[in-house]
C-alpha cells in the first residue's frame, strides 16, 4: 500500500473523549471512528488488525477440530422464550419488533440459536463430539459503554459451542478450548491468564475468564505471581488426547488466579506473601461448561448407545475479538504510539522514503516495495512529500514493528536502514539483506486464516 493512495486519517491532537491509551491511540492512528455511543466504524487500518485477529482465531479453532460457520445477528425472541432467557436477560438485550409485530432481538450471544440448529440436524450420539463456532457481531446495551472498543455495545465476538454425550466429554471440550485460547492469545503477542470466574447470565459452574494484565483493565484480579512465568509456547498438542489437554488445564489453573467475583481471601492468603498480586486485568475471553441448561428445555437430545434419548452436554466459549484490538494496544505501546506484535500488525513494514522526487531514492523504495510484496509481505510505503520528522511520527504512531528508511546518503553506500519500533535500534544493510531479514522475522507469524 502506498500512503498517498491510502485512507489513514491520523489525528494530531489527543481526542478529549478518550480516557485510556488504547482508545486514544486507535482514534489518533485513524483505526476507527465512533458512529454513536459504544458503536464504531472500523476504518481501513483498524479493519486490517481486526481481520488479522479473526484469522488467528480461525486457524487455532480449526486446529482444535472446531468448525467455522456463520449465524445471523438478528434472532427471533421465540427461541429465547424456550430457554427462559428472554425475560432474564433484561435491559442489556436490544429488542426489536418487525413489521408483522414479531419480537426480534440483536443477539448478545448464541446459545439458543445454535441449540436450535443442533436439534434440527443431529439425532445420534454417533455424530458427537461436535463443536461449531462463528465470529459475528453481538449487541449488548451496556449501561456504560466506555473505553472505545473495550466496552462497546456492538462488538465482535468469536463464540463456539460444544455438544457432547457426557459431562466427561464436554469437559474435554472445555479443556480443548482452554488450550486453543492459550495458543491464540500468545500468537497475538499477549499473555492472557485463565482465572476462575463467575458465569453470569450464560450459566453453569465451570468457567474461566482469560485476563490480560493492564492498569486500565475493568476487572480486579488476584493471583499467584508464579502464574505469569507460564508459557504455552510452540509445544505440540494432540487435541483429541484428553490427558494431554487436561494436563495443560492443570498446569495453567492450579495456581491461585481469580477475579474479584470469585476471590477467596483465605485461599489467597495461603500463598507466600511475596508472590501475592492484586492487579487489574482486561477480560479477553471466557469459557463455560453448563451441562444441559439449554439442551433440556429446548429438547436437544440425541439417541444414546442404549437407544434412549439423552440431552446433550454443552458449553460455550467466547473471545472478545474487537476488545482484543484495544487490549493489545494497552499491553504494547509507548509515548509515541502503538507497537504492534508481529503476529497482528496491519502492515509488516513501513518504507519511509526520505527524499521523494530523488530518482535513486524513489527507485530503491519501489524496488523494496516490489521485493517485499513478492515475498508475501505487506509494506506500507510512505511516498508522500512530508518532511522526515512527520513521516517518522506517523510510522511510530501507527506502530508497524519494522521500518525501512531509504535516503540518498545511505544509497550512496548501498544501504538502507532497518529499525525496530520496539527497541528503536537501527541497522544499516543492503536492501536485499533487509528483505531477507524481514522474511525471516515474519516466517513464524504468517497467518492464512480460513
Ligand atoms: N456465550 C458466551 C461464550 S461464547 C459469552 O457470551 N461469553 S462472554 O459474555 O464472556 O463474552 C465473551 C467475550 O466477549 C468476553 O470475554 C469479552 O472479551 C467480550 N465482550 C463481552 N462484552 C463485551 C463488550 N461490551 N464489548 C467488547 N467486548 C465484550
Amino acid at each position: 500500500m502506498r500512503l498517498t493512495r491510502y485512507f489513514l486519517p491520523v489525528l494530531k491532537e489527543n481526542p478529549a473523549e478518550a480516557q485510556i491509551v488504547s482508545h486514544r491511540l486507535m482514534l489518533r492512528a485513524g483505526m476507527m471512528k465512533q458512529a454513536t455511543s459504544g458503536i464504531y466504524s472500523w476504518l481501513p487500518l483498524g479493519f486490517k488488525v481486526l481481520r488479522k485477529l479473526e484469522n488467528i482465531v480461525h486457524e487455532e479453532q480449526m486446529r482444535a477440530g472446531h468448525h467455522p460457520m456463520l449465524m445471523p445477528t438478528l434472532q427471533s425472541a421465540d427461541l429465547w422464550r424456550e430457554s427462559g432467557r428472554y425475560d432474564d436477560y433484561g435491559q442489556e438485550m436490544l429488542r426489536i419488533t418487525d413489521r408483522h409485530g414479531r419480537d426480534m432481538l440483536y443477539g448478545p450471544t448464541n446459545e439458543e440459536l445454535i441449540t436450535d440448529i443442533f436439534r434440527a440436524h443431529v439425532a445420534s450420539y454417533k455424530d458427537l463430539p461436535l463443536t461449531l463456532y462463528h465470529i459475528q457481531w453481538k449487541f449488548r446495551d451496556e449501561i456504560r459503554p466506555r473505553f472505545g472498543v473495550m466496552r462497546g455495545r456492538e462488538f465482535l465476538m468469536k463464540d463456539g459451542y460444544n455438544f457432547d454425550l457426557t459431562k466427561e466429554d464436554a469437559l474435554h471440550a472445555y479443556n480443548r478450548h482452554l488450550v486453543s485460547y492459550l495458543r491464540t492469545y500468545e500468537r497475538m503477542g499477549l499473555q492472557a491468564i485463565p482465572m476462575r470466574a463467575d458465569s453470569g447470565p450464560i450459566g453453569g459452574d465451570d468457567t474461566h475468564e482469560f485476563l490480560v494484565l493492564a492498569e486500565t483493565g475493568e476487572s480486579e484480579v488476584f493471583y499467584d505471581a508464579e502464574i505469569t512465568e507460564l508459557k504455552f509456547g510452540d509445544r505440540e498438542i494432540d487435541y483429541s488426547d484428553c490427558a494431554q489437554c487436561q494436563a495443560v488445564l492443570e498446569e495453567f489453573t492450579s495456581r491461585y488466579a481469580r477475579t474479584d467475583e470469585t476471590h477467596d481471601a483465605a485461599l489467597f492468603d495461603a500463598i507466600p506473601e511475596d508472590r501475592r498480586r492484586v492487579a487489574r486485568g482486561i477480560e479477553v475471553g471466557q469459557i463455560f461448561y453448563f451441562g444441559t441448561k439449554y439442551s433440556e428445555p429446548m429438547g436437544a437430545t440425541v439417541q444414546g448407545p442404549d437407544g434412549k434419548p439423552v440431552p446433550v452436554h454443552m458449553g460455550s466459549h467466547g473471545i472478545g475479538v474487537s476488545r482484543l484490538v484495544g487490549a493489545i494496544i494497552e499491553a504494547s505501546h509507548d509515548e509515541r504510539g502503538i507497537i504492534w506484535p508481529e503476529g497482528v500488525t496491519p502492515f509488516h513494514v513501513g518504507i519511509v522514503n526520505l527524499k521523494v522526487g530523488d530518482a535513486e531514492a524513489d527507485a530503491a523504495s519501489e524496488e523494496l516495495y516490489a521485493a517485499l510484496t513478492a515475498k508475501g509481505l505487506e509494506p506500507l510505503y510512505d511516498d508522500t512529500d512530508e518532511r522526515a520528522g512527520g513521516k517518522f511520527a506517523t510510522m511510530d504512531l501507527i506502530g508497524l514493528p519494522w521500518r525501512i528508511t531509504v535516503g540518498p546518503r545511505g544509497l550512496k553506500n548501498g544501504v538502507v536502514e532497518l529499525t525496530s519500533r520496539r527497541t528503536g535500534e537501527s541497522e544499516e544493510l543492503s536492501p536485499d539483506a533487509a528483505v531477507d531479514r524481514l522474511v525471516q522475522i515474519y516466517a513464524p507469524h504468517m497467518v492464512r486464516g480460513l
